[in-house]
């Protein structure tokens, strides 16, 4: 009985001892273990500290960054309205600038034009002065050229050929002539006697409507208009024409008629004897 008790209290004992033999062997490998997950753990907490860290000082950098850009954006849109006013400020003045300019050569081209009209006229005026000096020496002022026909101290020329205003103007300066002015009715008298078809003549009113203007420059002191003409039909009539009768009709300035009458003055030739005592004259030009 008390080899049994022995034995069984030998087996408890056993187990007893295996039992804590065990229990330490799976305590320290927990605690083995345990350390290995803390440290592994402690590892991970300062890796995720130190991406946190470096994330939050990226943000401020970024942060940073985006103040800077908007600091930017600021200064560039300012920028950007100053030169959008400044631009439109130098458009303005361009305007201006081109605007005095255009005002400036209409000015002056008004005067060249008012100049050379002006002397235009006096050159004329020399002309007629020169022939009756001439004249009241005795000269004889009926010298024309070949082709023209001479009334008094003028000579004519009857062109045939279709032609509008200008054209006849042209041709008439070609022949270092000028489309007639007429100034009397004898000078009318003459012309009507040689013209057979409606006949361009020196007469507009291209300026100023109903303003009449001779080629020659002088006043319309003389007129020989048809009946109801002038009358500017189709408010579009600028240029005179002569009717075979003679009579005058302002005509649309680019119809074409087939005759134009030029006139020059005539020249001069030497004095006769009887009025003359000087030395020999020579003839004018
Ligand atoms: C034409 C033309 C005018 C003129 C009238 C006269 C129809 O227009 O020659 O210049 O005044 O005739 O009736
Ligand atoms: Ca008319």
């Amino acid at each position: 009985m008390v080899v049994l008790w022995a034995g069984v209290m030998t087996l408890l004992f056993l187990w007893h001892w295996d039992t804590v033999r065990n229990l330490k062997q799976v305590e320290d490998v927990a605690a083995h273990s345990l350390k290995q997950v803390e440290d592994a753990a402690a590892q991970n907490v300062s890796l995720v500290s130190k991406d946190l860290q470096k994330y939050q000082s990226d943000q401020i950098a970024q942060k940073l960054q985006a103040i800077h850009m908007a600091q930017n954006m600021q200064e560039l849109q300012a920028e950007q309205k100053q030169m959008k006013s400044q631009d439109s400020h130098l458009a303005w003045n361009l305007q201006r600038m081109q605007e005095d300019l255009t005002q400036a050569k209409s000015l002056s081209l008004n005067e060249r034009r008012t100049v050379s009209n002006l002397l235009e006229n006096l050159q004329e005026a020399v002309r007629k002065l020169w022939v009756e000096i001439r004249m009241a020496k005795g000269s004889a002022c009926s010298t024309c050229p070949e082709q023209w026909l001479n009334f008094q101290q003028k000579c004519y020329y009857f062109g045939e050929g279709t032609k509008r205003w200008l054209q006849a103007r042209f041709a008439c300066s070609d022949l270092e002539g000028r489309l007639v002015s007429i100034h009397s009715q004898e000078e009318q008298d003459f012309l009507s006697k040689h013209t057979s078809k409606d006949s361009w003549i020196g007469l507009q009113d291209l300026d100023v409507e109903g303003d009449f203007v001779w080629m020659d420059r002088s006043p319309v002191s003389y007129s020989n208009w048809l009946r109801g003409e002038p009358n500017n039909s189709g408010l579009d009539e600028h240029c005179v024409m002569m009717r075979a009768s003679g009579h005058w009709n302002d005509v649309f300035c680019r119809s074409q008629l087939d005759a134009w009458v030029c006139e020059q003055l005539a020249t001069c030739g030497p004095p006769t004897p009887s009025t003359s005592g000087g030395p020999t004259p020579t003839p004018t030009p």
